[in-house]
């Protein structure tokens, strides 16, 4: 009998929740610093992670200690997981540990793996990383050690730094467990929804729209982006969870470039069954009461999970919806029907630069009414200011 898909799936990892019985599902931050391409390994753990359970948020490649750091103390991670296969290991790894304690998360602990020679495992253990794995290591040895670092959260984070605390307090309201007494909250100015199909360029033009943001503000800071001026902004970027082990990847901050926009702004990524905003007022309110001064967020985007035609929820919860779409998806009577078009108060036309732009842009015209289409290239930024400009309102 000639082998099928099924056949294959069970000789494969299998999909099992391993984290039920913890105090929460595990947060993993997984990424890679330095000039490393070596993405195998790191994508054959993600999957692995996320099959039993853990919530994996991937940073991507190229990371710098840095960026790394403040994607982990931002996204209120359990554990960072750092795959090095190019030989830096002991000039980035001490340099990660040393930004988490800038960062007011020294407590937060560095799973290192990859190449790495022994004699330099026992150096980065007496410098701080927590743990390390060599090749060969089973996958469900490193759910075990992910398993390890999940530890009940206390409300407080010790030393640490608003962006730390805003974060825990993130992660306690999504899960709806009680806060520390006396949290501010305040709701920003501009809540902006974005929202769209699957893989239309939601998170790309997100990116680009909060580089945007912090490069036209213009005031004085210390990085490489200005940091003052009139407020700063936020994401909050939802992708799915598995309905059959609770896991998931989190995959939207991938696609923005943290090593340039240092603390500009402030990025959290959380996973969610269906449509179930529940907590998101509040979160909100927690990012807009969190930070005070220059630091002041007044402008919340939040991207949805992927949506279908019937997915409209978000609406309720933000100021503005832009709605994105991509040519191909349909005709005319697609544009015709009930649901998602309806709540879009500026249409995105992404992906111009694919064939179907101008059919596209035709169907919406008949359609919007006096709402404003925006054409887009999200990845090369095109139609990224005018969209900012007209999103603010
Ligand atoms: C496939 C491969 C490539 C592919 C990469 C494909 C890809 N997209 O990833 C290609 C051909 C592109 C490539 C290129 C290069 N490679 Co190469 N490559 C390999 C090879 C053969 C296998 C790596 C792999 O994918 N393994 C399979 C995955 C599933 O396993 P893994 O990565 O080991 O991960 C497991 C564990 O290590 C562990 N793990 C890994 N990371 C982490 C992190 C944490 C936190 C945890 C808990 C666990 C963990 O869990 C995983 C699952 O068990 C290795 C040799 C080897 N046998 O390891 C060389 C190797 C990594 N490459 C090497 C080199 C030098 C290069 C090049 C510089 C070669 C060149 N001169 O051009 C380039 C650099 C590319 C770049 N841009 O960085 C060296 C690195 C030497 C070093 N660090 O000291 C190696 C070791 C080969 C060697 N013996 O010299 N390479
Ligand atoms: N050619 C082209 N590719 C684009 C454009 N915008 C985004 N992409 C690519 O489309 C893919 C999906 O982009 P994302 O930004 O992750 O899409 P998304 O809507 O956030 O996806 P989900 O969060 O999974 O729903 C990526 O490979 C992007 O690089 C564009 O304007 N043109
Ligand atoms: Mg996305």
């Amino acid at each position: 009998m000639p082998q099928t898909t099924l056949n294959v799936a069970t000789t494969e990892f299998e999909r099992k929740d391993r984290c039920s019985d913890l105090p929460h599902r595990p947060r993993v931050l997984l990424g890679k610093m330095g000039l490393d391409g070596h993405d195998r390994g790191v994508k054959v753990i993600a999957r692995a992670l996320r099959d039993s359970g853990v919530h994996v948020i991937y940073s991507g490649l190229w990371q710098t200690p840095r960026s790394l750091a403040i994607s982990a103390r931002d996204e209120d991670c359990d554990v960072i997981c750092a795959s090095m296969m190019s030989n830096s290991h002991l000039v980035l790894g001490p340099k990660l540990v040393d930004e988490l304690k800038k960062l007011g998360r020294a407590d937060l602990p560095v799973y290192m793996g990859g190449i790495l020679p022994q004699d330099d495992v026992t150096k980065l253990l007496e410098y701080g990383v927590a743990r390390c794995f060599t090749t060969g290591t089973g996958l469900i040895d490193i759910v075990e050690a992910v398993r390890g670092a999940t530890k009940q959260r206390a409300a407080s984070v010790a030393a640490s730094t608003k962006a730390a605390q805003l974060a825990r307090d993130i992660s306690l309201m999504h899960d709806g467990k009680p806060l520390r007494a006396g949290v501010k909250k305040r709701r920003p100015a501009r809540v902006i929804g974005v929202t769209g199909s699957p893989g239309a360029g939601k998170s790309t033009l997100v990116a680009q729209m909060v580089g945007e943001f912090a490069r036209t503000k213009g005031a004085s800071g210390t990085g490489a982006v200005p940091t003052g001026g009139a407020g700063r902004c936020a994401v909050i970027a939802f992708d799915p969870m598995s309905p059959i082990t609770g896991g998931a990847l989190l995959g939207d901050r991938l696609r923005v470039d943290f090593n340039n926009l240092d603390e500009a702004i402030y990025y959290r990524s959380l996973s969610i069954r269906g449509e179930d905003y529940h907590a998101l007022p509040e979160i909100i309110e927690l990012i807009g009461g969190a930070f005070e001064g220059e630091e002041r967020v007044d402008t919340v985007f939040v991207e949805t999970v992927g949506a279908g035609q019937n997915e409209t929820q978000i609406r309720s919860f933000v100021d503005v919806t832009a709605v994105v779409l991509t040519p191909g998806m349909g005709d005319a009577v697609q544009m015709d029907k009930a649901g998602i078009l309806e709540i879009a108060d500026v249409f995105v036309a992404n992906k111009a630069d694919h064939p179907g732009e101008n059919e596209l842009i035709r169907d919406l015209r008949d359609i919007a009414g006096r709402r404003a289409i925006i054409e887009t290239v999200a990845t090369r930024g095109q139609g990224v200011p005018e969209l900012l400009s007209v999103l603010r309102g």
